[in-house]
């Protein structure tokens, strides 16, 4: 039996479909998926020694690369210091104003472990705060995976074809309301039926969970419009964006200001880290000071603080790297959709790229893309050395560590596959 077969066995003998998050089971691109062992600046190491160029990255937290040294220093001495003390501790404090050094939106700052909990902390926050019931959301859009949420949702729900899942109580599902993501018209008349009832608008100012889809002009401004003429609060997921689309996120790039912030992934360093913040007055309304509880025994865990901080540090002068290694892949990829029906999209230093030459803005338009070239791209690029996202549905990854080696070996390698 070859090691490969011996610990998939083992993996899904034990663990349920041998992963702890579906996505990574690579079920829409077939195939084994890969057993990590290590990692290192822009690459991956699996377990029977080979390769890879990362564009996954954990799903986006390691923008500095793998095993950055200054956030392996930071990590260390903070295990060394104690691993959890459930009580305050300066870190946390200090990775708070660091946050809102990026993010001036919020005022104050809840840590927590994932982006999950940082999403559904949210909305309870605006249901709490505004005595309303419904949350909006637009389908293809994923938030985690709190029960509100689960009503057309993206990433792994998609992949696997279940956008609904089993469990979620009809009652909750039903006040959560979906509409196609860039759809102004279809949000203008939702909160014009609704606007009394709604606690919160939450989105993915770009989406990253359906591909990578651009907010089209005007689009986010109309998010914040509907909800100050409604009184609800418009919720920013930037779990994914934060950091990334530019460091101070999609907000900050498209200059729109939302009321509460989601993020998690980069904001840990890699450690189980996340984070909402928002307006003083709306933020004063959680436990202790107000009536909306939240809690957890290792929010503000002082290794993921410290190693969330290094991030934010090194990453004043290493986004810079970053962005400019995805618009160096993104320009000679895009020469390339000359000749073929691809198209990349790129925000900061995520990138997406669709197997096809149809216009793309919300969900329903992702139905023109070829999963089965995409599944083919995927085992081609990762027999050559290139882990990308295994689902056309997710987001990719770069970081500061990917070089031009990189880059040449993946537009080579595309290149040849689309010629073949
Ligand atoms: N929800 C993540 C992608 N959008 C996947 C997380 C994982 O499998 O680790």
């Amino acid at each position: 039996m070859s090691t490969q077969t011996h610990i998939q066995e083992k993996a899904e003998s034990i663990l349920v479909g041998g992963v702890n998050s579906p996505v990574r089971a690579c079920k829409a691109v077939g195939g084994d998926p890969i057993y990590i062992q290590k990692a290192k600046g822009p690459h991956v190491f699996s377990n029977t020694g080979e390769k890879y160029i990362d564009y996954v990255l954990s799903w986006g937290p390691m923008i500095l690369g793998h095993a950055h040294p200054e956030v392996v220093l930071a990590a260390q001495s903070a295990v060394a210091d104690g691993t959890s003390f459930g009580a305050t501790c300066e870190w946390e404090i200090q990775l708070a104003e660091a946050v809102q050094g990026f993010f001036p939106s919020c005022e104050q700052i809840r840590f927590v472990n994932s982006g999950t909990e940082a999403c559904m902390s949210a909305i309870r926050l605006a249901r709490g705060v505004t005595q309303r019931e419904v949350i909006v959301k637009f389908e293809g859009g994923y938030h985690g995976h709190a029960d509100s949420f689960l009503v057309a949702a993206g990433s792994g729900s998609l992949t696997l074809g279940q956008p609904d899942s089993a469990g979620v109580l009809k009652s909750t599902a039903e006040n959560t309301r979906v509409i196609p993501y860039n759809d102004i018209d279809a949000l203008e008349q939702l909160f014009q039926k609704e606007g009394p009832r709604i606690a919160g608008l939450i989105v993915e100012p770009v989406a990253g969970n359906m591909g990578l889809i651009l907010p089209q002009p005007g689009f986010l401004e109309a998010c914040r419009r509907v909800c100050d003429s409604s009184g609800a609060l418009l919720i920013f997921d930037e779990v994914m964006t934060g950091f990334r689309v530019s460091p101070g996120g999609a907000q900050a790039k498209y200059q729109i200001q939302p009321d509460l912030t989601c993020l998690g992934k980069v904001i840990g360093g890699g450690f189980p880290c996340a984070a909402y913040g928002g307006r003083k007055e709306i933020m004063a309304q959680l436990a202790p000071l107000g009536p909306v509880y939240q809690a957890g025994t290792l929010s503000g865990n002082p290794v993921a603080m410290r190693a969330g901080l290094a991030t934010l540090n090194a990453l004043e002068t290493e986004f810079d790297q970053a962005l400019s290694a995805t618009t160096e892949l993104v320009t000679r990829l895009r020469t390339l959709s000359d000749s073929y029906p691809i198209q990349v999209n790129q925000a900061g230093t995520m990138f997406g790229l669709l197997f096809t030459d149809q216009p793309i803005q919300n969900l329903s338009d992702m139905g023109h893309c070829d999963l089965q070239k995409f599944a083919r791209y995927f085992q081609y690029m990762k027999s050559n050395g290139i882990y990308v996202a295994p689902s056309q549905y997710e987001a990719n990854f770069m970081s500061s560590q990917h070089d031009k080696t990189c880059i040449d070996h993946t537009v080579n390698m595309i290149t040849q596959f689309l010629s073949a």
